[in-house]
Formats: structure tokens, C-alpha cells, sequence
């Protein structure tokens, strides 16, 4: 039996082998991402981000656990930020998701940002497509917050939670981070601490405005992770929201516009890797950095230049 026919019987090892071959762009990640596309897009995907030690972890761990209890299977995906400037929270203060059931029912990945600053957005989709198509009927996306590779991530899922804490203080910051766009709930998390009740007052102010003229109003929810506290909560506005999204048609609208973006990403790579190599062969990089260098051109003409260059024969 081949990899791929042990994946399709549901073996987790050949699904965590076929997530490392995507992972690594093997040669022949893309003949294999061909085979798994028809087998997805059954699953939900549903994101959480937030500041580093918010509690995501504890929140996907915790909502993995109900979603189990209720006899769905879930994948769950973490982008570690092991990075020292993506922060995270400190060491051995991060949860590790060790309470999770060995019983097949919950599959979790850890993709560490370190050292992948391009592409990680397209490899979390595709691991997602995997899960998918292995048949999760749930995949769980945690990211930290924190800039555009993380918000790009996010874009692979359906429903978004933010997740807050108390210290997140000042709920503007959010907005700032580009969070407050992002979102559909707001976890706000470690609601046993104080300052809980002004941040969940301080956003639901701030929604108020953003929900008026809209059908969907952005839910906040106060959760304590760790306690196990308000998670189904937590989960019946996760739902709502998918169910909202459905009727509404947004569920679908944004599906296609999220393989629309695939295509532009993927041609994208596409067209500048063979730009790249037709410009090696055709033209003096070189020297052409050596005349903007020098005040001779500049680098708009030169891209008008270029193009024109890699469209000859
Ligand atoms: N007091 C309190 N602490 C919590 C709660 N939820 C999580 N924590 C603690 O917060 C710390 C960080 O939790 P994680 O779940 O690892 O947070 P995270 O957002 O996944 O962290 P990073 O992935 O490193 O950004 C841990 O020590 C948790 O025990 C909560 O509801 N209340
Ligand atoms: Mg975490």
C-alpha cells in the first residue's frame, strides 16, 4: 500500500507523513495537493489568534475536547511562534495540547514559524486541505496575531475568534493590530482576572458602532480556558456565526473568493520564479542595479523594461 492509500484509510502516520512532504514542497507536493482538493471542503475551519499567551491554545484544546465529546473528529493546526519576535508565551508557560484524546478522534500539528517567513500562509491552507480531506470534521487554525503572515493565515478559515485577555487592555490595541477586522467572536479570555468586565465593556462599545447597520453583531464572550468555564458558549456563537454565514451566502462568497486568492498566490510564485529565470539568462541584473545605483534609471522603468523583456521569445 502506498502513503496515500494508507491516508485514505484513515492512518494517521501516512496523513502526518503527507502533511511534512506538503510542508517541505517535496518534489511532487503538487501532483498529491491535486488528489486530496476533491476530498475537501467538508470540513469547517474555524481560526483563533490573539496576542501571545492569550490562551489560545487552551481555548482550541478546550473546544477540540466538546467537539469530541460530541462525536465529531477534529484536526488541529498550530503555528507555533518560535521565533523570539513573534514572542509567544514563555516557556513552559505555553499549554501543551496533551489532553487531547489518543483515540483517533483529534490530530494536532505544530508548524513553526522560525525560518519560514514566506509561504507559511499557503502551507497552513494546504495542511488544512489535508485535514480536510482526511476527513476532520472540524479543523482548528491557532496563530498569534501579530502581522500579515498571521492575518493571511487566517484567511483559510470560515469563523474567526479573537482572543483577548484582561492585561490586552486598552481594547483600541486591537483595532490597531487589525484584529478588530478580522474577527467574528471575541473570546475574551482569562475572565477570571481583573479588568475583565471594562475590556469586554470597552469592545462592546466599539461594536455597537460596527454592528449597527449589520445582520451579524460581533458576539464577546468572557472565557476562562483554563477553568473550562463558558466554553460551550463559546462554541453555540461559533456555530451561530457558521450558520449565520450559510444563510446569508457570505459562507460561500467567501470560500470562492478564498480559492480565487489560492490562484493569484499560486500563479504569482509561479510567474516569478520563471521571470527569475528568464531574466538570469537574459539580462545583466547587475549591471542594471549598478545604473539605479548610479542615478542612471530607476527602478519603475527598469520593471517596464523587464517585463517587456520576459514576454519576447
Ligand atoms: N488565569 C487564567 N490563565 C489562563 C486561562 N487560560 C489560559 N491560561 C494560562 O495562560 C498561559 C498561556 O496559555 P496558552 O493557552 O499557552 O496561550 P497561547 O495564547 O496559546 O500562547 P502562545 O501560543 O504562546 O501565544 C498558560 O499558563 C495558561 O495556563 C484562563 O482562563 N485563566
Ligand atoms: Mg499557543
Amino acid at each position: 500500500m502506498t502513503v496515500l492509500d494508507k491516508f485514505l484509510h484513515g492512518d494517521q502516520s501516512a496523513l502526518a507523513r503527507l502533511i511534512s512532504f506538503i510542508e517541505n514542497r517535496e518534489d511532487g507536493y503538487k501532483r498529491l495537493l491535486a488528489r486530496l482538493y476533491p476530498l475537501s471542503g467538508n470540513a469547517l475551519r474555524f481560526g483563533f489568534t490573539g496576542p501571545p499567551g492569550a490562551g489560545k491554545s487552551s481555548l482550541v484544546n478546550a473546544v477540540a475536547r466538546r467537539l469530541v465529546a460530541d462525536g465529531k473528529r477534529v484536526g488541529i493546526i498550530a503555528v507555533d511562534p518560535s521565533s523570539p519576535f513573534t514572542g509567544g508565551a514563555l516557556l513552559g508557560d505555553r499549554i501543551r495540547m496533551n489532553e487531547l484524546p489518543t483515540d483517533g478522534s483529534v490530530y494536532m500539528r505544530s508548524m513553526a514559524t522560525r525560518g519560514s517567513s514566506g509561504g507559511l500562509a499557503a502551507a497552513t491552507n494546504n495542511v488544512a486541505v489535508a485535514l480536510d480531506a482526511f476527513g476532520f470534521d472540524y479543523v482548528l487554525i491557532e496563530t498569534v496575531g501579530v502581522g500579515q503572515v498571521e492575518l493571511d493565515i487566517i484567511d483559510t478559515c470560515d469563523t474567526v475568534v479573537v482572543v483577548l485577555v484582561p492585561e490586552s487592555g486598552d481594547a483600541v490595541q486591537a483595532l490597531k493590530a487589525g484584529l478588530m477586522e478580522i474577527a467574528d467572536i471575541f473570546a475574551v479570555n482569562k475572565a477570571d482576572r481583573p479588568g475583565a468586565r471594562n475590556i469586554i465593556a470597552a469592545l462592546q462599545n466599539m461594536l455597537e458602532i460596527k454592528a449597527e447597520h449589520s445582520p451579524w453583531k460581533w458576539p464577546v464572550v468572557p472565557t476562562e480556558a483554563i477553568h473550562d468555564k463558558n466554553i460551550d458558549t463559546l462554541l453555540e456563537q461559533i456555530l451561530a456565526h457558521v450558520a449565520y454565514s450559510r444563510e446569508s451566502g457570505l459562507f460561500e462568497r467567501h470560500r470562492r473568493e478564498q480559492i480565487r486568492k489560492k490562484i493569484f498566490a499560486i500563479l504569482a510564485t509561479q510567474l516569478k520564479a520563471a521571470m527569475e529565470e528568464k531574466l538570469n539568462v537574459k539580462a545583466d541584473l547587475d549591471h542594471i542595479v549598478t545604473r539605479i545605483y548610479q542615478g542612471e534609471t530607476d527602478p519603475y522603468t527598469v520593471g517596464d523594461e523587464l517585463l517587456k523583456l520576459t514576454q519576447s521569445e
